[in-house]
């Protein structure tokens, strides 16, 4: 990704990259070279955005050299602790999803010590306890997963939109981030996709995010 970025950075301003008056990587102002920055563990996903922002005005981005970038590390886990709040509704599909969550604090070194799951009924019940767990100070970020599927409710709507709004405000009342990690599918093999299958783990991709925030919060936000 880092290189396809690199790469992708240099055909956009080419003026960026070597030339012969400009053989070494463009050191930045925040004292990286332009490699060190595209790769930068958070950057993950925010480096394509950052393209095509650029891409959009035909222009580099312009970095201040006392401007300050704040952005959470996927690398400094060390003691960060999270907690991971579950609903057994769907049960096949949310185990799914909490899997593919453990596995990747596992990959990014987070100690399973620091790492607390809490099983609810369903994804209804997921923010109330998002909140309290935030509010307990115990935890640098919340994960959220759950399951709301069309096709097994009249209600999918409502439990759906409360799922969402409920965990954007335990975050925002706890002060502690709470990531959103309940699917909102139309069908099970839609659910199935999201859950391990061709479209990727979001359990996966949300644990990532908690990282990510959890470390902006805690090296950054709350120093
Ligand atoms: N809960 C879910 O997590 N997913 C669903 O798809 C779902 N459906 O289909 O109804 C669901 N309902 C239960 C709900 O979350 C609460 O547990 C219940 O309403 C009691 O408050």
């Amino acid at each position: 990704m880092a290189s396809f970025a690199a790469t992708e950075l240099g055909r956009l301003f080419p003026s960026l990259l070597a030339t012969p008056r400009n053989p070494r990587p463009v050191p930045s102002p925040l004292g990286r070279s332009l490699e060190t920055l595209v790769s930068f563990s958070s950057s993950i996903r925010a480096a394509p955005a950052a393209l095509e922002l650029c891409a959009r005005n035909g222009r580099a981005p312009v970095v201040a050299a006392g401007t300050k970038h704040l952005i959470g590390s996927l690398t400094k886990t060390e003691g960060l602790k999270f907690a991971v709040v579950v609903a057994r509704f769907n049960e096949i599909i949310t185990n799914l999803l909490l899997e593919g969550a453990l596995e990747t604090f596992q990959r990014y070194s987070v100690d399973d010590d620091d790492i607390t799951v809490v099983k609810v009924p369903g994804s209804f019940e997921v923010p109330v306890v998002a909140q309290r767990l935030g509010k307990s100070g115990k935890f640098d970020a919340i994960l959220c997963i759950g399951a709301v599927i069309r096709g097994d409710t009249s209600h999918y709507d409502a439990v759906a939109n409360s799922a969402a709004s409920g965990v954007l405000n335990a975050g925002l009342s706890s002060g502690v981030p709470c990531i959103f990690g309940v699917l909102t599918c139309d069908d099970m093999d839609q659910a199935l996709n999201r859950a391990g299958g061709k479209s990727g783990n979001k359990g996966a991709e949300a644990a990532l995010t908690a990282i990510e925030m959890a470390s902006l919060f805690k090296h950054h936000l709350l120093k």
